[in-house]
């Protein structure tokens, strides 16, 4: 092509070379909540920059300046030493459209001030769990253009050898169809369907008004039950059938010996099995029984008999625990005793302590019995541990403050239950004001542990517990500053969950997204998060600071993977911001 320099640089100056994404091009130095704010809430932007000491707030379509304000001090990252600075636009309370300029740094995306303003990011987050359902085909109706066939319908599973029972012996075929993928793999896991159905279930629990107008385009929406509960009815049937009826034990999970490899669900054709019951994935799963039968017991017309069954199931795999509180799920061990080797996902675990609290605190919010509490330590006296797959004694908790009144807890407990939350989120709060980000997220380098975007999502959780405990304002703005986090007010500059965001995680770890073609990853699944661990030795990381040790590459698995357990308190978060901020 013969080229006019002339010409180049007169319409270079005009601007008709740059392309709609370079004209919109903003700083990647402005950090904040990508999607917006409701009108009375904390709105800041961190400034991730040396440059500028003011900052305009203007209206997105004309341009018009509607605030000006000065950047507070300069903060330094514990991790990185990098230096930071606050806008904050907390008195800006009018809906609409807004960009927030930098003089000598330039111009962040446009956000929203609204109310509802994330209503979309919390029905997104809970669709997220339709796209993972095992065993069905997604059709486009419900699925747009990520539509895909059924995969692993999970109708004839083997019985691994570590698994055999009475009547069950190696190789023997069952059928455990539905339920969700675990991540970006094709596995299911019973410990980790535990805490994410936990946290759904005490979401419906704690918000059930909230639940009635959340339409998600799914199958069963308008059939009378709330979407989040025919969501999560997908997987509790599975779970069901990893019950072993024999003796009330749960195998630990079904899963391939070796991880699928980047398919589709439809390519996926090797065979699977239910591999060794143990204590934790039964008390897990007893749990989760217990409440869901609470749950659907109101439901019983829509789902007939399944909140009997489930009560059954809790108490048949009770009784099993109690009989067999010792029996660990080993990998190692396991694969030492017994063939073919499995190397996917352990989730193991070496105490069930925690497990126990939870299953006795579930079981006795639901049959009104204290003997399931009598003979066990509630450890309120040690500190609050936040929920993570292995460690789950807080959801226990949580149950228990919500029934506290119905159970006629005695005020002692029920003051100490309080007390645990109370001083966990105190502690949380402190040096609030010092960190870069301004949220409770990352103050310790122990915060970006594999999957830590749920650390900051369970953080929230936490504090809404705390606000509905105390009504002080100051738990409820720590929440939302942590939904701030995941949506972009974070040292990468990235919104967490996918389809969301003017700078959205691309290539997640995930197999669909991976293997459908689709430029536009699956949406409404949260990315792991900076985990300076860095397992998968990808090389896309920035540096080893533990708040951006994160890479936006799909071999990423140990910072940009998606899982239940991760995007179950996703949803908790959005959904009670949402149904608080009304
Ligand atoms: O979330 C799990 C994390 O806590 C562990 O450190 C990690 C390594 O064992 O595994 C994570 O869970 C993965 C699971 O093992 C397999 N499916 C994907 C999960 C998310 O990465």
């Amino acid at each position: 092509m013969k080229v006019f320099p002339h010409l180049v640089a007169s319409l270079a100056v005009f601007g008709l070379f740059l392309s709609p994404a370079l004209a919109q091009q903003h700083s990647d130095a402005i950090r904040l909540n990508q999607i917006g704010f409701y009108p009375t809430a904390p709105k800041m932007a961190v400034i991730a920059a040396e440059e500028g000491d003011a900052f305009e707030i203007k209206d997105s379509k004309s341009g018009k300046t509607i605030l000006k304000g000065k950047l507070g001090g300069v903060r330094t990252s514990q991790h990185s030493g990098r230096h930071t600075r606050i806008a904050d636009f907390s008195g800006l309370r009018k809906p609409g459209s807004y960009i927030i300029e930098i003089a000598g740094l330039g111009k962040s995306a446009t956000f929203r001030i609204a109310s509802r303003v994330h209503r979309d990011v919390a029905e997104a987050a809970l669709k997220g769990f339709y796209y993972q359902r095992a065993s069905v085909e997604l059709p486009e109706k419900f699925a747009g253009k990520w539509a895909r066939p059924a995969g692993h319908p999970d109708d004839k599973v083997l019985i691994h050898a570590s698994a055999i029972s009475e009547g069950r012996p190696e190789n023997a075929v069952i059928s455990s169809a539905r339920g969700w993928y675990d991540a970006g793999d094709y596995n299911k896991y019973i410990v980790n369907s535990g805490i994410t159905m936990g946290t759904l279930l005490s979401l419906y629990e704690d918000y059930p008004l909230y639940f009635e107008d959340f339409n998600l385009n799914i199958p069963e929406s308008n059939n009378g039950v709330p979407d989040l509960l025919d969501e999560v009815a997908w997987n509790l049937r599975w779970m069901l059938t990893m019950q072993d009826l024999a003796d009330g034990g749960v195998y630990h999970k079904l899963t391939n010996p070796r991880f699928d490899g980047m398919v589709m669900p439809d390519a996926a054709k090797n065979p699977r099995y239910v591999v060794q019951k143990g204590a934790a994935a039964t008390l897990d799963f007893v749990a989760v029984m217990a409440q869901a039968s609470r749950v659907f017991k109101n439901f019983d017309n829509k789902f007939p008999g399944l909140a009997d069954s489930c009560t059954t199931a809790a108490v048949k795999g009770w009784e099993w625990a109690r009989k067999h509180p010792a029996v660990m799920y080993n990998q190692d061990a396991m694969n030492k005793q017994f063939d073919p080797d499995v190397v996917t996902g352990a989730y193991g675990d070496r105490s069930v302590k925690d497990e126990w609290i939870w299953a006795a605190s579930e079981m006795y919010a639901t049959t009104g019995k204290p003997e399931y509490i009598k003979e066990i330590d509630l450890e309120l006296q040690q500190p609050m541990a936040l929920p993570t797959w292995s460690q789950v004694k807080t959801l226990g908790y949580y149950t228990l403050l919500r029934f506290a009144e119905k159970l006629k807890l005695p005020a002692e407990q029920s003051a100490a239950l309080r007390k645990n939350v109370l001083t966990y989120c105190d502690q949380l709060l402190s040096d609030l004001e010092k960190q870069p980000y301004h949220t409770v997220m990352g103050k310790t380098a122990q915060d970006y542990a594999w999957g830590s975007s749920s650390v900051a999502a369970n953080q929230g959780i936490a504090l809404m517990y705390a606000h509905s405990l105390s009504k002080d304002q100051k738990y409820l703005q720590a929440a939302l500053g942590n939904l701030d986090y995941l949506l972009g007010r974070n040292a990468t500059g990235y919104c967490f969950l996918t389809g969301f965001g003017s700078k959205r995680v691309m290539h997640p770890h995930h197999r669909p997204s991976i293997a459908d073609g689709i430029v536009d990853p699956v949406p409404g699944l949260l990315s792991g998060g900076p985990n300076p661990g860095q397992q998968d030795k990808c090389t896309g990381y920035p540096n080893k600071f533990a708040d951006e040790s994160f890479a936006d590459q799909d071999c990423s698995y140990a910072s940009n993977e998606i899982a239940i357990n991760w995007n179950a308190p996703m949803v908790y978060l959005a959904a009670a911001l949402e149904a608080t901020m009304k």
